[in-house]
């Protein structure tokens, strides 16, 4: 409702069926609670309101019985490389070595550091994420996967190379409540690599916190991470606070992530200064 996209239901709503499905349990009650929800809003909420928000229910209903597939990678701008099949299998397996051969392989093929995780690792991470919806890995798993991706991250930015500074800084936060922060680590080092100055304060960051660290280090700009539904409106309101508290003092602020990848409307209900699909996506719009 706050970003008027009905794919941020409608994904939504398959997902949670794949989830529901994929554990066996009855998903039959979909559909049917969002009837139910439907007649109770039309008999409690404004008319206007009910039908917005019936709209988007219907959209999930249609979704829901259209069966669609939901390619996980589908709002990817970038084509994986060709080695990412084989970099899964081995963050599944625990290889650690391995992985970063092929990450290390890639660069040495003429990759940038931001290029292979962007189209290496990164879908193989959404794979990883879609091995899991449909319970075919396990929570252990995922996690392995993640923390040997975090190593092949850091150990290959010693392999990087670095453009000279240029004298700008970059705040970077995942917002409270969110603890995916391997993507935004991917945008920080994609800054890094054209030069800019980086502060990388992680996952779930609280924003008095943040406001007030905005205000010791004076970013040129911010970027802000969000994953999930949720986060859309917590953001928002995060944006207003930190404009109210510093005026004049807060920087533009650039968001991205999962949730915010189906499109353009849904960066900019947040009221973004920017917004970039991912660190290629957001570098590029910076050219030295
Ligand atoms: C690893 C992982 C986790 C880890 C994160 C650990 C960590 N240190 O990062 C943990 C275990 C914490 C986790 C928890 C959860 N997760 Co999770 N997770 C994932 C997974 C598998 C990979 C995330 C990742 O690293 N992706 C790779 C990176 C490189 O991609 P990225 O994050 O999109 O980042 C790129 C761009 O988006 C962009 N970008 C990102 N941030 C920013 C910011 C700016 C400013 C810019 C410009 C760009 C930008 O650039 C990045 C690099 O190119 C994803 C699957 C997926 N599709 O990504 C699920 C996924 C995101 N998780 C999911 C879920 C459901 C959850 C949980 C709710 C599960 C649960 N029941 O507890 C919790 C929620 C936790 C929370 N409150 O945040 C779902 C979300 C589905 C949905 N519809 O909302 C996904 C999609 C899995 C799935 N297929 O179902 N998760």
């Amino acid at each position: 409702m706050l970003a008027d996209e009905p794919a941020l239901f409608t994904d939504y709503a398959v997902w949670l069926r794949k989830v529901l499905e994929s554990r066996k349990v009855p998903t039959g009650h979909l559909a049917e609670s969002f009837e139910l929800l439907a007649a109770f809003f039309t008999g409690h909420l404004p008319a206007t309101v009910a039908a917005r928000l019936n709209q988007l229910l219907a959209a999930g209903e249609d979704a829901l019985r259209r069966d669609d597939g939901c390619d996980p990678y589908r709002y990817a701008r970038h084509p994986r490389l060709p080695e990412t099949a084989r970099y899964l299998e081995q963050v599944l397996r625990g290889d650690q070595r391995g992985a970063q051969e092929t990450f290390n392989a890639c660069m040495g093929n003429g990759a940038s550091l931001s290029e292979a995780s962007v189209r290496l690792l990164q879908p193989a991470m959404v794979e990883v994420g879609h091995l899991w919806q449909e319970n075919r890995i396990t929570v252990a798993q995922e996690h392995l996967a993640t923390a040997l991706s975090q190593n092949v991250l850091a150990r290959a930015y010693m392999h990087a190379s670095f453009a000279a500074p240029v004298e700008r800084k970059l705040m970077l936060a995942c917002v409270a409540g969110n603890h995916h922060g391997l993507g935004l680590r991917i945008v920080c080092d994609a800054f890094e690599t054209i030069g800019w100055d980086v502060s990388y304060l992680g996952t779930d960051v609280p924003t008095a916190g943040l406001t007030r660290q905005i205000d010791a280090e004076r970013p040129d700009m911010l970027c802000l991470s969000l994953s999930l539904p949720a986060h859309l409106p917590l953001a928002r309101g995060i944006l207003e606070e930190l404009r109210a508290e510093l005026g004049e003092r807060c920087p533009p602020i650039m968001v991205g992530g999962q949730v915010t990848l189906g499109g353009e409307r849904v960066w900019r209900a947040v009221k973004a200064d920017g917004w970039a699909s991912d660190a290629l996506h957001a570098i590029a719009q910076f050219p030295q």
